[in-house]
């Protein structure tokens, strides 16, 4: 059906002669985004990882584009999926920090597919506060999910979803293929809970990488020497912020089916019982997660658990703070690398059945991840930060009509050009308050940089005080530089040589020999600024801080 909100455009050039159509409007293509929570380019073989093979995601680069630049604006997820959504940045489509209410009213990419005929679908993932608009079907996470055993809200109703998430939401979206109109194309948003903490695998995934010795970050032992309070100050320290229990898995069978009272006591503003009670929350929530499995899941998880389990009794008192950090991210790695197995097979299981079902070569099929994340490097998990880790984000397009096999493009991309990019290989003409641009050129042009490409990312990053506590900050990204300001409660700058400092380990801001430029990137960054309408962030933030305290 169509309505008249919608404007169409003619299908570029470049695609309709890719596409190989003689005079004839080409069929418009089918549309997956297959999104993961927390899935870093630092564990995807394509992107040259060590850590896990992901043969899936290989073949989906060697068959398409890989985006060796992709950013995100805000390095969280309810904000990320906003901006994807819209095309827009988070301060104009209001998502700024996983607190908020998204405003579904507002115009988003599905929804113009869903007016220009398109079946749409949202399976997994939202975060968004507020049910999903647009879509035919709808199906996601309550909150941030879990990993077994499920709760979901389909079309208004809430449901338990017996299984492991990623093979659930992958069932679901192989249904909703199954029962769509085959006349008509269609987009299905594929959003993952995985790889997102706590990092727990599917059975069949548990122990598998027991064996396994991870290489180390060279800094997974930064001393934060050189940077700012920021860097210094956060609670995403893998030493120190890294619960055993929740995040490791050690606790015993007998511990994980008590009843544990969850007393929040004391004087929370205080650091010390802060961290206490939070440590009694982490408890409690491993605890209902582990309920959430049968009694086999059970078994077979304390039975695969218990060697590590006892080694840590074994050691926990002998380890140096260093050669702690060094076991535990051990640990950490052989769950997240198990976790994206889960991913990478269902991701193979969903490429398969669209080509069976012979809609494979129609399909644009984008992956990527709401934002990186850090695996150790700073010593640090989480993300947040304006840092390479998590402000960068895997993407990879496969569309073999329109796009060369085994491309790869180094064009500052963003998440915000995905919807003016459906948009436009929709044949929809590319609404102008989309500040994303669309990605086409570089898709059909074997991933060159277009003339008159932007030359530098924004990003701002809202939410604090809060979790992992990452102090407010925006900044800009160019080829060579970046440049971060974190503000509120402080004010501090930090600048880093991109192609020699690739770690940002060296703040160079207030080296005389990088004044022209420091100055230079100030003024790229006001311009990005007034271009996208940030113009005052601390006055706004302020605002909201009231709001906020109004609440
Ligand atoms: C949870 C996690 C945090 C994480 C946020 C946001 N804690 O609160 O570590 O930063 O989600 O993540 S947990 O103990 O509950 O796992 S986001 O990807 O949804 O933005
Ligand atoms: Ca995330």
């Amino acid at each position: 059906m169509l309505t008249c909100g919608v404007r169409y455009a003619a299908v570029p050039l470049s695609l309709a002669a890719l596409a190989g159509c003689r005079g004839e409007q080409p069929r418009r293509p089918n549309i997956i985004v297959m999104m993961t929570d927390d899935h870093t380019a630092q564990a995807m073989s394509c992107y040259g990882s060590l850590l896990v093979e992901t043969p899936n995601l290989d073949r989906l680069a060697r068959e398409g584009m890989l985006f060796e630049n992709c950013y995100v604006p805000n390095a969280i997820s309810g904000p990320s999926r906003a901006c994807i959504l819209t095309g827009k940045y988070s301060h104009a489509n209001g998502f700024t920090d996983n607190s908020r209410t998204f405003d579904g009213d507002q115009q988003t990419f599905p929804k113009l597919l869903h007016e220009a005929g398109y079946q749409t679908a949202m399976i997994g993932k939202w975060h968004l506060n507020s049910d999903p608009q647009g879509f035919d079907f709808w199906s996601i996470l309550v909150g941030q999910g879990e990993y077994y055993s499920p709760q979901f809200i389909e079309n208004g109703d809430r449901i338990v979803e017996p299984g492991y998430v990623t093979d659930v939401i992958t069932d679901k979206a192989i249904a909703f293929l199954e029962r769509r109109d085959p006349s008509r194309p269609f987009a299905m948003l594929y959003y993952h809970k995985a790889p997102h903490r706590n990092w727990m695998p599917a059975q069949r995934h548990l122990g598998i990488n027991d064996d396994r010795v991870y290489p180390e970050p060279a800094n997974l032992l930064d001393d934060y020497a050189g940077r700012g309070s920021a860097a210094r100050e956060q609670a995403m320290e893998i030493g120190r912020d890294m619960w055993p229990e929740w995040d490791l898995k050690l606790l015993e069978p007998e511990v994980l089916e008590q009843s544990w009272e969850l007393e929040q006591t004391g004087d929370a503003n205080r650091d010390d019982v802060k961290r206490a009670n939070d440590w009694r929350a982490s408890i409690r929530q491993f605890q209902s997660a582990y309920s959430r499995m049968t009694s086999e899941e059970k078994a077979r998880w304390n039975e695969a658990y218990a060697p590590r389990i006892a080694e840590w009794h074994r050691i926990k008192d002998t380890l140096s703070p260093e050669e702690l950090v060094r076991w535990k991210y051990q640990q950490y790695m052989k769950d997240y690398c198990a976790v994206i197995q889960g991913v990478d097979e269902n991701v193979g299981r969903l490429l398969d059945y669209l080509e069976e079902i012979g809609e494979l070569d129609n399909t644009i099929v984008v992956y990527t991840s709401d934002q990186g994340f850090f695996l150790g490097e700073h010593g640090w998990f989480d993300k947040r930060f304006m840092y390479e880790e998590c402000q960068r984000t895997p993407l990879l397009v496969r569309y073999p009509k329109a796009v060369g096999a085994g491309t790869r493009s180094k064009a500052l991309a963003m998440n915000i050009d995905l919807a003016p990019t459906f948009v436009e290989m929709a044949g929809i003409e590319v609404p102008a308050d989309m500040q994303g641009r669309s990605l086409v050129p570089v898709l059909t042009s074997g991933g060159a940089v277009p003339d008159e490409w932007r030359t530098g990312v924004y990003y701002h990053y809202y939410e604090y005080p809060s979790w992992h506590s990452v102090k407010r900050h925006y900044g800009i990204r160019t080829a060579e530089w970046k440049l971060i300001h974190f503000y509120n409660d402080v004010d501090e700058w930090e600048l880093y040589d991109m192609q020699a400092d690739p770690h940002e380990m060296h703040n160079r801001y207030d080296d005389p020999a990088c004044a022209a430029v420091r100055a230079e990137l100030r003024e790229q960054l006001e311009t990005l600024q007034r271009e996208c309408g940030d113009t005052d962030p601390d006055e706004r933030v302020t605002e909201f801080f009231q709001g906020a305290a109004a609440l």
